[in-house]
């Protein structure tokens, strides 16, 4: 049986979606928060000198893999939250996809230091991300999605890239963007009130 070990700063950022993926299926994971002053003597060790990292231990042999949206995949996959058949997987996929474009817009805005940059990232982020993806989202859920999922009648991996997106960039302060889309917010508890979700944001550190 494998063994696996999530090593990223002690933050949401791009290691959430992993952390997320493992608690929603129930699965054990090694939550390694990794202290900014402790990144330097592990950064050599890693294969990009970034994180995420997920480390997988099987067999005696140690496997150490990066990139965050290829863990959350292959993970989701493997745990049944990658969506049934492939019609359903091309739409998870896009899902994740989608919401990947906004938090990377997100995270321009969050980051930028220049004020007018930052001012024109944020403009950007409010007024043309989160609408197309507000509006996107409304459109699968109605073709695709049951019981409140987006693709189909599980839970899955667009549903927690969802729920990240929207509680991330709330973080962020970005939270209002959200309010024209009651769709998504419906979405947003439906996945907190998920059994393993909620006892991991019950217990995940603030
Ligand atoms: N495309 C990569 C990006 C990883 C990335 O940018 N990691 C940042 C933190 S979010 C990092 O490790 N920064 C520290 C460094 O580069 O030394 C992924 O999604 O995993």
């Amino acid at each position: 049986m494998a063994t696996y070990k999530v090593s990223y700063f002690d933050g949401k950022g791009r290691g959430e979606i992993i952390r997320l993926v493992f608690s929603a299926a129930g699965k054990n994971f090694e939550d390694h928060r990794v202290k900014g002053e402790d990144w330097p003597k592990f950064k050599p060790e890693t294969p990009l000198g970034q994180m995420p990292v997920l480390t997988v231990t099987k067999g005696g042999k140690k496997s150490l893999l990066c990139q965050s949206g290829t863990i959350a995949r292959s993970l989701a996959r493997e745990f049944g939250l990658g969506g049934q058949g492939s019609e359903e997987q091309q739409l998870v996929e896009e899902v994740f996809d989608t919401v990947g474009d906004v938090h990377t817009a997100a995270f321009k805005f969050y980051f930028e230091k220049d004020e007018k940059s930052k001012a024109a990232a944020k403009t950007d982020v409010v007024d043309n991300h989160i609408p197309r993806l507000g509006n996107y989202i409304s459109k699968r859920m109605k073709e695709y999605g049951k019981n409140g999922f987006i693709i189909g009648s599980k839970l899955s991996l667009a549903d927690l890239a969802l729920f990240n997106i929207v509680d991330q960039s709330s973080d962020m302060g970005l939270g209002d963007a959200w309010a024209k889309f009651p769709d998504v917010a419906a979405h947003s508890k439906k996945v907190q009130g998920e059994k393993n979700v909620s006892a991991y944001l019950a217990k995940r550190s603030k």
